[in-house]
């Protein structure tokens, strides 16, 4: 089903460095509509869990460390084609591949520590947005 919906994380490293501000910025003016937010953190069975399907990865471990090593900041974007149009805001998962005006060209530290997250489909939007969101919470 197509939602106009996708699910981000603002990642420990950019909340660490006091990007927050400067990340909601970037999507507001990329014309996202902030439809649900929370400031919280994954524990690392939490993390496991969000992570499950890179689970044989190599990064896997490392990934599930560094995700609940801070506080992060989970949120459900709306607007046309959210999928697209966010992953393309976000740029290339290896900040040195990133386009120029994208997120992680401008926050990412690493492949690794890059700054946000973003869904990669509308049903993963919807399974990652309801794993940090009841009804209640959206808008
Ligand atoms: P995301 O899911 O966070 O939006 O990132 P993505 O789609 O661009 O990348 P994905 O392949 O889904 O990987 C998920 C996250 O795992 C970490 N990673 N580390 N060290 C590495 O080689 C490596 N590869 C991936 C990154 O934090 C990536 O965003
Ligand atoms: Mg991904």
């Amino acid at each position: 089903m197509k939602t106009n919906r996708t699910f981000t994380m603002i990642k420990p490293d950019a909340v660490a460095a006091g990007n927050i501000g400067g990340i909601l910025d970037m999507i507001t003016k990329g014309g996202f509509k902030i439809v649900a937010l929370k400031y919280t953190a994954l524990s690392a069975e939490k993390a496991g869990l969000f992570y499950e399907v890179h689970k044989e990865r190599p990064f896997y471990q490392g990934l599930v460390d560094f995700m609940s090593s801070g506080p992060i900041v989970a949120a459900i974007l709306e607007k046309d084609n959210a999928i697209a149009d966010f992953r393309a805001l976000i740029g290339a998962t290896n900040p040195a591949d990133a386009a120029e005006g994208t997120i992680r060209k401008k926050y990412a530290k690493s492949i690794g520590e890059n700054a946000v997250h973003g869904s990669d489909s509308d049903e993963n939007a919807d399974i990652e947005g309801n794993f940090f969101f009841s009804a209640f919470e959206r808008f």
